[in-house]
């Protein structure tokens, strides 16, 4: 049975430090997730955020839910925190005087929505408003350092959380790097992203955190040099900026290192 990754250890390993608490837009301890499968709530659409939908609770996953449009397909699912600004109680739109939409892609015709709407919210189950938590203020400044660890969501597999490191840092912005992936799925995003969180989020939430990818940074050449299974490892574990640089990636093994665009799942 292979060792559970563990951060204590990672971070001994690999000689880095785990970016300081402050630096995130998450609550230092991750608000409780009240919320049952079935339930309904109110949405911003992720593909068309200046219109309100309605949502069903599709999965639980720490202090995540899983997300489906009503009326849309189940190829477009999508994550929220439960303190994420972009979900509220039922109610809430038409409170500020606004009207809930059908979401980008809605499977009908566009004139069948006012009935499809009240038939989805006849006798449904609606989050309570204590369910719904105040979403955390930003951070100011940027106070992240490039190799400073942390846990972020893989953006082309958003149910994963996976270590990663800083890979560069700009304005309010930085580059998040997944360990162990070559590259295949670093992003930008700003400092005050909700899809990045401190070292020990998951283990907090009780969300599953991927462990480190086992592709290294170096030649097949170079891989005799590794003689136990547990030398691999901690090679592998290395985050990139400490990596020799990345060869031409010709004759690897396939299904790895996807280049960006396609889902790798
Ligand atoms: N099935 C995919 C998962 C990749 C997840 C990477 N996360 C940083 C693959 O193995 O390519």
């Amino acid at each position: 049975k292979s060792e559970q990754f563990n951060w204590d250890d990672y971070l001994k390993e690999t000689e880095s430090i785990a970016a300081p608490l402050h630096c995130f837009r998450q609550s230092r301890i991750p608000p409780t997730n009240d919320f049952k499968v079935g339930m309904k709530l109110e949405a911003h659409d992720p593909r068309n955020v200046t219109s309100v939908c309605i949502a069903t609770v599709i999965g639980i996953t720490g202090a995540r839910l899983r997300l489906r449009l009503d009326g849309s397909d189940n190829k477009n699912d999508f994550w929220r925190l439960v303190d994420s600004s972009d979900i509220q109680p039922i109610g809430t739109c038409e409170k500020k005087g606004g009207m809930l939409q059908p979401p980008l892609g809605f499977q009908m015709n566009a004139s069948s929505w006012p009935m499809f709407l009240l038939r989805t919210l006849n006798g449904a189950e609606m989050a309570p408003a204590a369910f719904f938590k105040k979403e955390p203020p930003k951070p100011v400044p940027n106070c992240f350092k490039v190799g400073m660890k942390l846990e972020a969501i893989d953006r082309k597999n958003p149910y994963l959380i996976c270590p990663a490191t800083i890979g560069d840092v700009k304005g309010d912005e930085v580059f998040v790097t997944f360990d162990g992936w070559r590259g295949a799925f670093d992003y930008w995003c700003r400092c005050d992203s909700r899809d990045i969180f401190p070292v020990g989020w998951c283990s907090l939430t009780g969300d599953a955190l991927q462990p480190p990818g086992n592709n290294v940074s170096i030649t097949k050449s170079s891989a005799k040099i590794q003689s136990s299974p547990s030398k691999v490892t901690r090679r592998s574990m290395q985050s990139p900026q400490k990596s020799a640089p990345v060869p031409a990636q010709r004759g690897r093994k396939p299904g790895r290192g996807k280049p960006p665009g396609q889902s790798a799942v």
